[in-house]
């Protein structure tokens, strides 16, 4: 699929130094090694309504990392996929009338829109689950064949063969090695913990006739008036969430590829699944290291399409809202918090985004270098964005107050590394 155009990156003088992450796999900070290449998959969105602000936040926390590593003179391969087959699409197109193509089409193209405008830099391959299917169906009839995967019979109005991953089974396959994959390695979380969760985000623990309930679902078999594809000795179908990562993931990057990521909803079972289906398709690990965003909401709740209670990123633009301030709006939170997009703390990004415009004309002379280097220390240390919009302001109030001689090339290279680092126009 089409992806967007990004804006080139300024390149600095000097490097980021070796970045530390969280990662949550691990429960702890991890240092990435600079090999010179990275490689990061970042879940996309499931095209049924526009971009809102925590989708936005979840993609400017990994295009932090992708600028940071650029940065640190690392090659990377950037792979993100767009969900645009899944219940809550083909939901919302049957409750409002249009057609599901129609309806991810279209917002797809409006979420590229928004990501052009943050300054969010596109993915090397954008991958729709659709087109993934004819990739998804042999991965899945591989994990059948190896017993990892089973078919359930039909009964209370659900047809014969729809297919679910054994999570136990997988678990038991893998071999005694650091790296293998059972249920909670990514998590961590307790049987009662994924039970909840599993129920609460798209899981179907009470189906009759598997084997676990915190099996989840691999391939769903057509019914009448769903969307239906080919599926080889799994009859005709569609595939389920977690699968449609894992081989798009396997396809386009390395194994294992650098970092997975996502925002906190996905940990599980989204990560936590698509971590055990790499491994059992591979035997070797989906991702070295598995990061996630914080939530967040809207005036202290929960913001999700289900709630309703949105605030979009394309109608902000609408109003004339300037995409550098929603962009330094979101970075004043560090991207691990949870927090609330509120009037007032856009109202502060705003003011903080006229106070760097002001102080780049009055740039003080040989003031940027020593800038540059807190900015990277701030971010290589778990992309702490926060931190580097401090080491700004500090430098914005001292260039707006200070007498001293005024440099072009300071202004010149503040200006590169707001943007390159933070992504952020000025
Ligand atoms: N298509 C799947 C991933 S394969 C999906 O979760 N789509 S989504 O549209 O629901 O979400 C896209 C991304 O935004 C995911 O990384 C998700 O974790 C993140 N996200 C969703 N809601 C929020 C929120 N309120 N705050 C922060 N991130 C969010
Ligand atoms: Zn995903």
């Amino acid at each position: 699929m089409k992806s967007w155009t990004s804006r080139p990156v300024p390149q600095l003088p000097g490097r980021m130094p070796a970045l530390r992450l969280f990662d949550t796999a691990k429960g702890g900070m991890a240092t990435l090694a600079a090999t010179g290449e990275q490689s990061m998959y970042v879940c996309g969105i499931t095209p049924y309504d526009a971009t809102h602000m925590g989708h936005a936040a979840s993609y400017v926390a990994f295009d932090l990392l992708n600028r940071a590593w650029r940065d640190g003179g690392q090659q990377v391969s950037y792979v993100q996929n767009v969900t645009d087959v899944d219940d809550p699409l083909l939901e919302r197109a049957t409750a409002t009338g249009v057609d599901w193509r129609e309806l991810a089409a279209s917002q797809i193209e409006l979420f590229q829109t928004d990501m052009a405008a943050l300054n969010v830099l596109a993915p090397d391959h954008y991958v729709g689950a659709v087109e993934a299917i004819p990739m998804i169906v042999p991965a899945i009839e591989r994990l059948v064949e190896r017993g990892l995967a089973y078919r359930v019979a039909g009964g209370d109005g659900e047809p014969d063969g729809d297919v679910y991953y054994d999570v136990e089974a997988a678990g038991k396959h893998a071999p005694e090695t650091q790296d293998a994959w059972t249920l909670g390695a990514i998590s961590g979380l307790s049987d009662a913990q994924m039970l909840e969760l599993f129920a609460e985000r798209g899981g179907d623990p009470g189906r009759a006739g598997k084997r676990q309930a915190l099996d989840p679902l691999l391939w769903r078999v057509a019914r009448p008036g769903e969307p239906r594809w080919p599926g080889g000795a799994l009859g005709e179908g569609r595939p389920g969430w977690h699968i449609e990562c894992t081989v798009i993931a396997q396809k386009y990057l390395p194994a294992p590829f650098t970092v997975q990521g996502g925002g906190s909803d996905l940990i599980f079972p989204h990560h936590e699944m698509g971590a055990g289906h790499a491994y059992s398709l591979a035997g070797v690990p989906l991702a070295r290291h598995f990061a996630h965003a914080g939530m967040v909401g809207l005036d202290g709740e929960k913001m999700s399409k289900s709630k309703g209670n949105l605030v979009l990123v394309s109608r902000l633009r609408a109003d004339g809202e300037d995409p550098a301030a929603i962009r330094l709006a979101i970075l004043a939170h560090h991207y691990r918090t949870d927090w609330s997009w509120t009037g007032a703390g856009f109202a502060e990004a705003k003011d903080r985004l006229r106070t760097w415009r002001e102080a780049l004309a009055v740039a003080p002379e040989g003031s940027a270098a020593a800038l540059v280097a807190r900015m990277r220390a701030e971010l290589s240390n778990d992309l702490n964005a926060p931190g580097a919009l401090n080491a700004v302001d500090e430098w914005a109030q001292a260039a707006v107050k200070g007498a001293g001689k005024r440099a072009a090339g300071d202004a010149a290279l503040v200006s590169d590394a707001v943007d390159a680092l933070l992504g952020v126009d000025l």
